[in-house]
């Protein structure tokens, strides 16, 4: 049985005769346990390749503004792929989406006083699924907001692009049920709301972030995203200084960024266990052989999925916060600052204002599996 229903969202049109802003529609495959989430239409310019993260920073993307939803089903959260098709129906290659970040508002993040990102996949992430066995846990009405960085270099102007983000669930009645794992980010240089990037001088030097957690788990598996010259990001007891998992990049010869590695424990073993209200470090090391300080030229960070051990425990969102309403506020403003695509046809530089937070992952650096956070800006 097939059926649809339509929770579009208009998001505000231009004020000055641009074309309509694009929508977002759902439609549920009640028998397939598949949801599509459908975006657009975008009006997508052609534009130079991308060097680096400095054309980023520069507004060399092109960021949607968030689009909103609401999550219409019990069940949990297991998987996604996404399809791009133009006005026609016709395939769209995938690489011009930069990528595409998932904000859930209705639950928090275990570290930080900001909105659960959901999932996030960049170019080359392709279909991602866990075993049914474990699953993100989701409410019919939990609100959800999702944006887009395009960057289209076909070599053509691509008109009414749509994209098609199909994302798979397990039904509340699979017996037995999956177990709840959430998504855990752990960044060693966020202010919630502003930026995570930081400086690296030449050589080897670190930058490390500790925290608590206020409910315990386990870890399932953990990946990590860096910049170039980066050298790996490590997970460490901060009562002991031992090491407990880490992550590490593979780089080419000059040091550039290759990938980071990903780190599974076993999704039916018992993962790492991390204690509650234990300190812990989140540590990312860099080797910079380039003989110059690299402003603001480094992000580390390590995410994973982590099963509470007490759901009830898991930290409520407190939309008072003044640092909730900063990331809140942060969200707002993506891709509206530079306008939005629709306004913005012909691919110049922006002014990059500080709010053009143009940067999700990596530009030439985005890799498979490289994780997003939607945390990351370059300001
Ligand atoms: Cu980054």
């Amino acid at each position: 049985m097939l059926w649809s229903l339509i929770l579009g969202t208009s998001l505000a049109a231009g004020f000055d005769g641009t074309p309509p802003a694009p929508t977002v529609r759902v439609t549920i495959d009640s028998s397939r346990h598949e949801l599509t989430v459908t975006s657009g239409p975008f009006d997508l310019p052609n534009m130079p390749p991308m060097e680096d993260h400095a054309m980023m920073d520069l507004g060399m993307s092109h960021d949607t503004r968030l689009q909103r939803f609401e999550w219409p089903v019990n069940g949990w959260f297991r998987g996604f792929r996404v399809e791009l098709v133009d006005g026609q129906g016709r395939a769209v290659p995938a690489h011009v989406m930069h990528h595409m970040i998932m904000v859930n508002f209705s639950r928090r993040q275990l570290l930080y006083s900001a909105a659960e990102r959901l999932m996030g996949t960049g170019t080359e992430t392709g279909e991602v699924s866990v075993p049914k066995t474990i699953g993100v846990p989701m409410k019919p009405g939990m609100r959800l907001g999702m944006y887009i960085a395009w960057h289209n270099d076909t070599g053509q102007d691509l008109e009414g692009v749509y994209l098609k983000l199909i994302m798979l669930w397990t039904p509340q009645n699979q017996n037995p049920q999956p177990v709840n794992a959430l998504p855990i980010y752990m960044d060693v240089n966020l202010t919630v709301g502003g930026t995570n990037t930081f400086d690296v001088p030449p050589g080897n030097s670190t930058q490390a972030y500790e925290f608590t957690l206020p409910v315990g788990g386990r870890l399932l598996g953990v990946g990590g995203h860096m910049h170039d010259y980066g050298s790996g990001v490590r997970l460490e007891d901060a009562e002991t200084g031992k090491v407990l998992t880490q992550v590490k990049a593979e780089r080419d010869a000059e040091g550039k960024l290759v990938k980071v590695s990903r780190k599974l424990f076993g999704v039916s073993g018992q993962g790492l266990r991390l204690k509650a209200r234990h300190r812990y470090r989140v540590v990312g090391e860099y080797d910079n052989p380039t003989g110059e300080l690299r402003v603001k030229g480094a992000m580390a960070s390590m995410v994973g999925l982590f099963v509470p051990d007490d759901m009830k425990r898991w930290p409520a969102v407190d939309p008072r916060d003044p640092t909730y309403q900063r990331d809140l506020a942060s969200l707002e403003v993506r891709g509206a600052a530079s306008g939005s695509m629709e306004e913005h046809h012909h691919g110049g530089k922006s002014e990059a204002p500080a709010s053009h937070t143009a940067h999700d992952a990596p530009g030439a650096q985005d890799v498979p599996g490289s994780p997003h956070t939607g945390h990351e800006s370059h300001e």
